[in-house]
C-alpha cells in the first residue's frame, strides 16, 4: 500500500506541474458522464495511468475520465479508481482543484474500500492519506518533499455550509434544510470544487457539504467510486460522517455501474443529525 501512497505524491508533483505549465482551455473529446473534456483531464489521467502502470500491486484501474476498467495485474488485488483533476469547470479561473483516489480491494462498492487518498493544488500541494481505522494524515508540500503535518479529526459542530446543485432544481425538504443552518447562523463556502470544499470542512473540524439529489438529477451528479466513497472513508475515519439521502452510510454504497452517481452529505455530527431530520421518510 505504501508504494501506492508513494505514487500518488508523485503524480501530486507532476499534475501540480502541468496545471502550472500547460495551456488550459477544452479539447474536443468528452468523458462517459458526458463532460466535456478539459486539456488538462487527459494530461492528468495519463500521469496517473503511467504512475500507477509500474506498481505490480495494482489489479486494475477505473478512471473518471476512461469508458472501462483498465487491468493492470491479472493476480493483484488492489483496483484504484480515481478521478485526475476534479474542478474541470474551475480550473481555468484559477481556483484550487484537486485529485481523488479510492484504493478498493476484491470489490468496488463501499465496503471494500481500504484507503483513500486526494491531493489539493492550491495555495500550497496537500494530500490526505485515509487507511481504514487510522486518522486522515495530511502533507504539505515544500521544496519537492511532502511533509507531514497533523492527523485531521473532526468536532460535533462547525460554522459552514457548502451547498451543491443547482438550487431551482433543490426539493422542498433540501432547500429547508439548507434554510435552517443559515438562520442557525452558518456561513457559506462553496467554491464549485468538491476537494477544496471537502478539505475546507475537515480541516475546520466541522460543517455540512452537500450535493444532493436533483428534480433533473435525483442520483446527484458526485461519482460514487471515484468521488464520494473515498471521501467517505476520510470523513469517517476523521470522526466525521458521510451519508445519502436516506440517511444511509455512504461506506454501504453499492455503484450499480462504474460511473453511477449518489446524492451525498459529509459533515459533522450535529450537522449530519439534522439531514436526516429534514430527509427523514422523503
Ligand atoms: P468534475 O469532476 O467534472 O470537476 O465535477 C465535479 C465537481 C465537484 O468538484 C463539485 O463539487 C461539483 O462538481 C460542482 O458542481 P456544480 O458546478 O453543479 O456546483
Ligand atoms: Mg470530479
Amino acid at each position: 500500500m505504501e508504494t501506492i501512497f508513494d505514487a500518488i505524491k508523485n503524480i501530486a508533483l507532476k499534475i501540480d506541474n502541468a496545471i502550472k505549465t500547460s495551456e488550459g482551455g477544452y479539447a474536443t473529446s468528452s468523458n462517459v458522464t458526458g463532460d466535456t473534456q478539459l486539456k488538462l483531464d487527459i494530461l492528468s489521467d495519463k500521469i496517473i495511468e503511467e504512475e500507477l502502470k509500474k506498481l505490480p500491486s495494482i489489479k486494475a484501474i477505473v478512471s473518471e475520465e476512461k469508458e472501462n476498467l483498465l487491468t493492470l495485474n491479472n493476480n493483484a488485488s488492489y483496483y484504484v479508481c480515481y478521478d485526475p483533476l476534479d474542478g474541470s469547470s474551475i480550473v481555468d479561473y484559477n481556483l484550487s482543484v484537486g485529485s481523488i483516489f479510492g484504493i478498493y480491494e476484491n470489490k468496488l462498492d463501499g465496503a471494500n474500500i481500504i484507503a483513500s487518498a486526494y491531493v489539493v493544488y492550491g495555495p500550497k500541494v496537500e494530500v490526505v492519506i485515509t487507511t481504514k481505522a487510522n486518522k486522515p494524515k495530511l502533507y504539505r508540500l515544500y521544496d519537492n518533499e511532502f511533509k507531514f503535518i497533523k492527523e485531521i479529526s473532526m468536532q460535533e459542530e462547525g460554522k459552514i455550509n457548502a451547498p451543491g446543485g443547482t438550487q431551482k432544481n433543490w426539493y422542498p425538504h433540501h432547500k429547508a434544510l439548507i434554510e435552517a443552518l443559515f438562520q442557525k447562523g452558518y456561513r457559506l463556502r462553496y467554491s464549485g470544487g468538491m476537494v477544496p470544499d471537502l478539505h475546507q470542512v475537515l480541516l475546520k473540524g466541522g460543517g455540512l457539504f452537500s450535493y444532493p439529489g436533483t428534480t433533473d438529477k435525483p442520483k446527484g451528479k458526485l461519482r460514487a467510486l471515484f468521488e464520494v466513497i473515498p471521501f467517505a472513508l476520510t470523513f469517517i475515519e476523521a470522526g466525521g460522517y458521510a451519508i445519502d439521502d436516506k440517511g444511509v452510510s455512504l461506506l454501504e454504497c453499492v455503484p450499480k455501474f462504474l460511473h453511477d452517481t449518489t446524492p451525498c452529505f459529509f459533515g459533522s455530527k450535529n450537522e449530519i443529525e439534522l439531514v436526516k431530520e429534514f430527509y427523514n421518510g422523503k
